[in-house]
Parts: C-alpha cells; sequence; structure tokens
C-alpha cells in the first residue's frame, strides 16, 4: 500500500518555528502573532497529485503540486518570495526543495504512527512540525 497523507490534520508541536521565520527574513511583529497559531492542514492526495491547504486565524496557504513536475511557487502571505519548487518521492517521505534567494530552503513530509510530520528547512534553521488527526 502507497502512503497517502489525506486528511484532516491539527498542529500538535512546532519547534524552531522562530529560527525558520527568522532565516525567512519575517519581521518581529508578524512573528510573534504567527508563532502563537495553530494550524490546520487538509490534505488530498490522489496518487502523485497533492492539495495541501495550511490554515489559521491569521493567514491561508494553499499548495497544489504533482510529484515530479516542477512549479514556480509564490510563497504568498508567507514570506511572498518565488521560488522554483519541486516534490519528489524518497521512499514514503515526501521531499519539496524551494530553489530560489535562500539557500537550503525546503520541506519534509512523512507519516509516522498516527501522527504528520513537516521538516521545514531555510538556511541553516530546521523547523520540526507534528500534526494529528483532526
Ligand atoms: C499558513 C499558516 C501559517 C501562517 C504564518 C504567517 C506568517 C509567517 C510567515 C512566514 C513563515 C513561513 C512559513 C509558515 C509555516 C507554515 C505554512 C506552510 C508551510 C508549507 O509550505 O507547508 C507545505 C507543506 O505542508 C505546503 O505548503
Amino acid at each position: 500500500m502507497p502512503v497517502d497523507f489525506s486528511g484532516t490534520w491539527n498542529l500538535v508541536s512546532n519547534d524552531n518555528f522562530e529560527g525558520y521565520m527568522v532565516a525567512l527574513g519575517i519581521d518581529f511583529a508578524t512573528r510573534k502573532i504567527a508563532k502563537m497559531l495553530k494550524p490546520q492542514k487538509v490534505i488530498k492526495q490522489d496518487g502523485d497529485s497533492f492539495y495541501i491547504h495550511t490554515t489559521s486565524t491569521f493567514r491561508d496557504y494553499l499548495l497544489e503540486f504533482k510529484v515530479g513536475e516542477e512549479f514556480e511557487e509564490d510563497n504568498k502571505g508567507l514570506d511572498n518570495r518565488k521560488c522554483k519548487s519541486l516534490v519528489t518521492w524518497e521512499n514514503d517521505k515526501l521531499v519539496c526543495v524551494q530553489t530560489g534567494e535562500k539557500k537550503n530552503r525546503g520541506w519534509t513530509h512523512w507519516l509516522e504512527g498516527d501522527d504528520l510530520h513537516l521538516e521545514l528547512r531555510c538556511e541553516n534553521q530546521v523547523c520540526k512540525q507534528v500534526f494529528k488527526r483532526a
């Protein structure tokens, strides 16, 4: 059975989100609000086609992509930088490389037990998020 990330997921932990946001150049006032949020992710997966909607009381972010197909990402409402993004499978992990102004930018999703894990990377900072099914 291939891995299926589909579902509604609630953030339960968010390690070093501050460092990740600093690396992205997010201003102090925005960081103060953002780190209080408990975002929810709605993921719809159809084979290699993904819809990932991250929502919060402050800002929402929608990403749609196909694994193996590079696309332009605008990061609207996040740091607003454009990048070229490519998501690939590394075994059962979903790995995104975001090529642009920021070095070493990307993220990795995987399932561990009943939890959804997300590692967000930018420059020398790693943020680790864990989500549980809503
Ligand atoms: C959208 C909820 C978070 C809103 C935070 C608002 C301001 C902070 C600005 C920039 C911080 C950078 C990223 C926010 C962290 C999570 C949002 C989505 C991260 C992401 O790219 O998730 C991927 C993988 O699930 C799908 O887009």
